[in-house]
């Protein structure tokens, strides 16, 4: 292994690139090392870590949707390609040519006995690329200048155990590089999207609104209004055709004793929105124009320059007219956008442009719950309370696969398990919704509980995305069990394994819970014991 090109050794030292230098230092940590430094200039990509690629290893996407999974070191994907050729190449990674090129890793990357990860990303993007028969650790600094210095993102090298438990200490040295002060509320609510999606109606919320409020069996603390209120992408404070003003939505959510939630994606401006119209100055552009971020919605979606004085004021207002009509609870969503390289008003890079929005509407919405989502994740951290740690869920196991492996009930829930380290330690994971109703369902019995009994078992947050009016005795008893689980340190087992994974959650309410979860179409085995495909079983 070398790091800046040499064998790794207790002590200082520095580095001249051109264009910028590093001053650094290397300690032990524990069975490996951790560097720290300063630099200085203008940098563009820096090398810092170099080593032998294994064979076998754990991948991490950049961003909430993208995978955490075990691949094979000359492994491609397919299905990312399609992907990269439309216009929505920034989804999956801030560096598209590069991720075209070769096998990715964001931030982190694990094998057995081993995990290199970066702890913060504040000005840079930290990847590991697998070239050749090596993985090399890189921050990217995209060409900005630093000015008098910043702190270069910490990088630690974990080695001597299995990689679950040197992905937890992982976990735990990012959050407190991150200082990260966890909500204490872990939230149990509804969300609209995973049944009504963009379809959604006042009257689809008023109606679920009276059945909560008289049923006990939903003891849901937040009631959240999912995309499909707004006029367009970007016109947050224009409702649709038939909805309230936001103060009328958030009354009518708290008169029946629940916090009032909304969706936003506010990085976002659609081709078609006021705000995009109004204000094409205070976009992210490129050669003179403003740029496309993605599409989404059938449309050319453009990305707030966060470090633009005026689109700053503007969120701050967006977000401090929410908290002032009722809400409060902010699934602020698509926010990779506000990460992507291009031109903005002043020259920090994209990931500190980022962490600037962010630490706006933090300031807007001040304790209000902010759940990431479709966020690059570890610039989010110390930043938003919870976060969506995998792709959408849906109203199915495994059909249906788009490019981009989603969505549906499999993907969000491995993603789930992949990253339950980040639980509690870099914010509260949401694993996505549970799914409770029996009928207007493509998933099973056993599939809705495996998933379920997962996210209780994790102690994950717990949204229900169901017409309560579908939810039967069934799916009223699984939300109880799933409560029930919850409130232990759930540690997970088989991440390098072949998709049976053992969730051991201690010591909650309910004691010790070992779950043995499969996620496979095929029976597989835990010690002699066999499970079920796509099922989880309670283990003694
Ligand atoms: C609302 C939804 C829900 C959901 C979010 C997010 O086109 N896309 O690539 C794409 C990705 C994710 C997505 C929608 C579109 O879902 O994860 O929970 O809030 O937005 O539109």
């Amino acid at each position: 292994m070398k790091i800046f090109g040499k064998a790794p050794a207790p002590g200082a030292g520095r580095i001249d690139f051109g264009a910028c230098h590093i001053v650094y230092k290397i300690a032990r940590q524990d069975a490996g090392y951790r560097l720290t430094g300063k630099i200085f200039g203008k940098p563009g990509r820096i090398e810092v870590l170099r080593t032998k690629a294994p064979e076998i290893f754990l991948m991490n996407n950049w961003q909430s949707w993208g995978p955490m999974q075990k691949v094979s070191r000359g492994q491609r994907f397919p299905e990312f390609e399609e992907i990269r050729q439309s216009e929505r190449g920034y989804l999956f990674s801030p560096i598209p040519e590069d991720f075209r090129r070769t096998l990715i890793s964001d931030y982190f990357a694990g094998w057995d006995r081993s995990v290199l990860g970066f702890l913060t990303s504040r000005d840079a993007h930290p990847f590991f690329a697998v070239e050749g028969d090596e993985i090399i650790g890189y921050l990217e600094y995209f060409g900005a200048d630093l000015g008098d210095g910043a702190e270069m993102e910490p990088l630690v090298v974990l080695q001597g155990k299995q990689v679950e438990d040197l992905l937890e200490e992982y976990g735990v040295l990012a959050g407190a590089a991150n200082s990260v002060a966890l909500n204490p509320w872990n939230p149990v609510g509804w969300c609209s999207w995973y049944q009504y999606f963009g379809k959604l109606t006042w009257t689809d919320v008023l109606k679920n609104l009276d059945i909560a409020d008289r049923n006990p069996a939903f003891p849901f603390d937040v009631f959240q209004i999912d995309d499909g209120y707004e006029e367009d992408i970007g016109d947050w404070d224009k409702g649709r055709a038939g909805y309230p003003s936001q103060e009328e939505m958030a009354r009518a959510i708290r008169l029946r004793g629940f916090k009032a939630g909304i969706w936003t994606a506010p990085f976002s401006a659609a081709e078609t929105s006021d705000l995009f119209h109004k204000h094409p100055d205070w976009m992210v552009s490129e050669n003179g124009l403003p740029k496309v971020a993605y599409r989404a919605w059938g449309k050319a979606i453009y990305a707030l320059d966060t470090t633009h004085a005026e689109a700053k004021r503007w969120l701050y207002d967006t977000f401090a007219a929410q908290k002032k009509a009722g809400f409060e609870y902010f699934k602020i969503d698509f926010l990779f956008a506000a990460a992507i390289p291009g031109v903005r008003a002043r020259n920090v890079t994209p990931i500190r442009a980022y962490r600037e929005g962010l630490e706006t509407i933090r300031q807007a919405v001040g304790r209000g719950f902010v759940l990431g989502c479709g966020a690059p994740l570890l610039p989010s951290a110390g930043l938003v309370d919870g976060m969506r740690i995998g792709e959408d869920t849906a109203p199915y196991w495994k059909t249906k696969p788009s490019a981009f492996q989603g969505p549906n009930a499999f993907f969000a829930l491995r993603n789930a398990v992949m990253r339950q380290f980040m639980h509690g330690r870099l914010w509260l994971n949401d694993p996505d919704c549970i799914l409770l109703r029996s009928s207007d369902i493509g998933l099973s019995g056993n599939e809705r509980q495996l998933f379920a009994w997962a996210a209780g078992a994790m102690d994950n947050m717990i949204i229900a995305s169901d017409d309560l009016s579908l939810v039967g005795e069934h799916g009223k008893a699984l939300l109880e069990t799933t409560l029930g689980m919850r409130g232990g340190k759930a540690r997970i087992r088989g991440l390098l394994g072949d998709g049976l994974y053992l969730i051991e959650s201690k010591v909650g309410p309910a004691g010790v819970i070992t779950l043995a979860a499969n996620l496979e179409d095929k029976a597989l085995s835990w010690k002699g014991k066999t499970v079920p495909a796509r099922t989880a079983i309670r283990l003694p």
